[in-house]
């Protein structure tokens, strides 16, 4: 039977970069990119790759025409077919398709080679964002062959049947499905278009026919309308789905010259300024997570299961919205949440800045285009959204004079205007979006008031000093424009799973930040009707070779690791969102916690959505109520192991099990012949060295008989607002440790039992701008900067140790440095290590010490 084959070609391709004409063999999905976005050094490459293989086309196929598909590819890609150019496709996030037909040999091996080109242009947004533009083909390519007679491949739509549903209620819907007939045989055809109509339960429910003539080389676009009654409609908690197969008959031979089936989906939806979204007629709360498409190791190169596994643990969580930030993702991604029940906003990468070229405009809107034409039958898309912080570089990099500044203004509103015409033109059934950073030239401007709603991407409690002060924004906005629908598409910290405390602040990276920021928002959300949704920032840390944060070149806003492992505040989002049953003990990173005295309590945190719950271990039995899904125990816990074990009660019990271990911080000295004590000096944070699972415990003052700082003050950068440099420390992977600081300390001090001690001395110069700034300078200049830098003296019990200890001249500033000294503790003298300061002040970031 002659109808469509469709074969992935993901196999064998030779691949190269310009940079070295090194050749090797990669399968598709790939990257370039994949590590030397994460090297520390290095900017990841920029340029050109050119994939290549042969494809075998058989003799049989003669008459046929043949296709390539590309789902999506970075971000310029030329397509040759025997060295003849056959296409050229711009935007590294849509998918695209080259009639091949005239350039292949049939019965022949024939050579492709696509080049592949991630160079920053110009005219091809997005400008500039904070990911990674990794360079490759990076989504499945398949080769689809069809008759001569077919839908209209090489287009923007890929061949999508558009299935339209204007008008969907309770009773009946009304169905258009439009296709695009090509005729490229020699002679003029008469060909049956028939289209099948099957129910969520797979049953056929309509055949529908159309008989018309296609002139030879011609093409002809043909809408068929229908009514289905009683519609089984698609929800998130019944993501019913209905599915067209469409074919195309030689109306003479009855012989199948081309077929392909897409679902659909029956809802309407709209949106209101006061009470929010609506679903089928019923109020719905969006909550959900935004997600990038990157995981460690593999860049942007997933497999399908990927794409799939992710959407499926943001169901899980309990979320019922998803924002594809910043772009359109793999069609595997709206499919799957088609099937799972996932409403989605998808928007295309127009990001922070957007040029007056008449060029990149109408790349915006050929990205919008092929996003909205590519996706169009998926139920879960109910927004297209088109910018994003769009004037964000405007703000940041203030243009020199007023004129320059009106121009980018009015380029950029008139590029909104065009890209929400063109939205509603192909697609009046769906919202209109653009998501704004925190700032009133959003409103000044008018561009918030072109899209139907707007998205707010708000960091109050990170960027923005105060949690309470994302509650007085809102309701500011809203008062001011009280006709304009809200979402919050973006807010969340960076948090660090090796990073943990029980006093968390804001830029500490802890989870337990992210913890009281999320609930924070929710609640103020929850508050709020006028407010109808939110997307946390972000579903999962990704690459961004900008980031400096606590794992440099990652963004760690994720609620999941780049790994996808889970960090705490996923699963207190499923307290919050889930209905069935929910109970989990907090601090799978965080198993090792420290007393100070026999009678401290150990502070457990469970997340349930039950009303009270209980905790308990062999001797206690505690209870404690819930709010907000958190409840919180306070528990006398002796030095060693516990086993937790966390329950809800009757009718639906549920339970969670957690072991800790209890530490009693002012024992540690006495068990320093069995462990080393380890501290992150210059903050209230613990962090755990995932290479080998040690802890350096939180700083503590000196006290008799026990170990501290004696003076000094902890680092601070950015007016306060960071503690320690949030910038990247090289020559370590434990760069947290090192970022935070004690600064002007004269001593630090253990007593110990007399006794040898090795002692190991963490630092590192934080004042980057200094030396680098004179990089370029006379040798001669930069030395004298560089002595002008802190240098100390370190001594030990009153013996030095290390003299004019200068990190910047000596190492480089934002480099780690270990040093380790022995030295004896004689009596009961104990190990002080005392600071001298030549010029600056003394600093220390960690400190170990060992019983030798
Ligand atoms: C934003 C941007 C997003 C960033 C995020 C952040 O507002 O839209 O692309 O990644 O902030 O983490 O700063």
């Amino acid at each position: 039977m002659a109808q469509r084959e469709d074969q992935l070609l993901n196999k064998n391709w030779n691949f190269s970069l310009d940079r070295d004409q090194e050749i090797t063999e990669v399968s598709i999905p790939h990257t370039w990119n994949a590590k030397d976005a994460f090297t520390e050094g290095s900017q990841y490459y920029r340029g050109k790759g050119t994939y290549s293989r042969q494809l075998k086309i058989p003799k049989k196929w003669q008459q046929k025409s043949i296709f390539l598909k590309f789902e999506g590819s970075n971000q310029l890609t030329r397509v040759f077919v025997n060295e003849q150019l056959l296409g050229e496709h711009i935007g590294g996030y849509t998918g695209f398709i080259f009639d091949i037909t005239s350039a292949i040999h049939a019965g022949e091996e024939n050579i492709l080679r696509v080049e592949v080109d991630n160079t920053h242009n110009n005219d091809i947004p997005p400008l500039d964002a904070d990911f990674n533009f990794y360079g490759g083909i990076y989504r499945d390519v398949s080769l689809i062959v069809t008759g001569p007679v077919h839908f209209n491949l090489a287009s923007e739509s890929l061949g999508n049947l558009l299935i339209k549903t204007p008008e969907v209620n309770l009773e009946e819907a009304e169905i258009s499905i439009e296709s695009t007939l090509v005729n490229d045989a020699k002679t003029s055809k008469k060909i049956s278009l028939e289209l099948s109509i099957f129910d969520p339960t797979g049953k056929k429910i309509k055949t529908l026919r159309k008989i018309t003539n296609l002139g030879s080389g011609t093409s002809k676009s043909i809408p068929i309308m229908h009514r289905i009654t009683s519609p089984q409609l698609w929800s998130p908690d019944h993501p019913n789905l209905y599915r067209v197969e469409a074919k195309i008959y030689d109306a003479k031979t009855n012989m199948t010259l081309d077929k392909q089936t897409s679902n659909f989906g029956l809802r309407w939806f709209s949106v209101d300024a006061e009470e929010g979204f609506i679903l089928n007629g019923k109020p719905i709360k969006l909550i959900g997570a935004n997600r990038h498409q990157d995981v460690t190791g593999l860049g942007n190169a997933l497999p399908n299961d990927q794409h799939h596994s992710d959407y499926k643990t943001i169901k899980e969580m309990g979320a019922n919205v998803i924002r594809t930030a910043h772009y359109p993702q793999d069609p595997e991604v709206y499919k799957t949440c088609d099937e799972l029940g996932l409403l989605v906003w998808s928007e295309v990468p127009v990001i922070n800045d957007v040029t007056n070229s008449e060029a990149y405009h109408q790349n915006a809107l050929q990205m919008q285009r092929e996003q909205i034409l590519q996706f169009y039958n998926h139920p879960s898309v109910v927004i297209w959204g088109y910018m994003n912080e769009i004037f964000i570089q405007l703000i940041f990099n203030p243009k020199e004079t007023e004129a320059e500044t009106q121009d980018k203004i009015q380029t950029t509103v008139a590029l909104a205007k065009k890209l929400e015409m063109e939205t509603k033109r192909l697609d009046p059934n769906r919202l209109t979006v653009m998501a704004l950073h925190e700032n009133e030239i959003y409103n000044e401007t008018g561009i918030a008031d072109i899209p139907d709603v707007i998205g707010w991407n708000l960091y109050f409690g990170w960027y923005s000093p105060g949690l309470d002060s994302f509650g007085k924004f809102l309701d500011d906005q809203h008062s001011r424009y009280p006709n304009r629908p809200l979402f919050i598409s973006e807010y969340g910290p960076g948090s660090d799973t090796r990073l943990q405390t029980n006093q968390p602040k804001p830029w500490d990276y802890s989870e337990a930040y992210q913890l009281k920021l999320h609930k924070s928002y929710i609640n103020q959300v929850e508050e709020r009707d006028f407010v109808f949704g939110m997307t946390a920032w972000n579903f999962a840390d990704f690459g961004s070779d900008i980031r400096q944060d606590s794992r440099p070149f990652i963004n760690q806003k994720g609620l999941v690791n780049m790994d996808r492992s889970k960090k705490d505040i996923y699963y207190y989002y499923q307290a919050r969102l889930l209905e069935e049953p929910f109970i989990y003990i907090a601090g799978e990173n965080n198993e090792t916690r420290y007393i100070q005295n026999k009678k401290d309590t150990v502070e457990v945190v469970v997340f349930s959505n039950a009303e009270k719950v209980q905790l308990s271990t062999k001797t206690q039995n505690l209870e404690a109520a819930v709010k907000n899904g958190i409840a919180r125990f306070y528990m006398e816990l002796t030095e060693g192991e516990h086993q937790l074990i966390a329950k809800t009660e009757d009718p639906n019990p549920v339970s969670f099990t957690r072991n800790l271990k209890v530490k009693n911080r002012s024992h540690l000295l006495e068990k320093l012949n069995k462990e080393a004590l380890r501290v992150n000096v210059g903050t209230h944070v613990y962090f755990k060295d995932e290479s080998n699972n040690d802890i350096w415990i939180s700083d503590q003052h000196y006290q008799k008989g026990s170990f501290g700082y004696v003076d000094g003050e902890v680092y601070l950068k950015n007016a306060g607002k960071f503690q320690g440099t949030a910038s990247a420390i090289s020559g370590t992977e434990n760069d947290p440790l090192y970022q935070t600081m004690r600064e002007g300390l004269s001593a630090y001090k253990f007593d110990v039992q007399k006794g040898q001690y090795k002692i190991t001395l963490l630092l590192t110069e934080p004042e980057y701008n200094v030396s680098t700034e004179n990089i370029y300078n006379l040798n001669e200049v930069r030395a004298k900067a560089i002595e002008g830098l802190r240098s100390f003296d370190i001594s030990i019990n009153n013996t030095l140790y290390k003299k004019d200890l200068n990190l910047a001249r000596d190492y480089g500033p934002l480099k780690a440095v270990k040093l380790s000294f022995e030295a004896e503790a004689r009596n009961d003298e104990g190990i002080n290590i005392q600071f001298s300061p030549n010029a600056g002040k003394a600093l220390l970031s960690g400190i170990q010490i060992e019983k030798l």
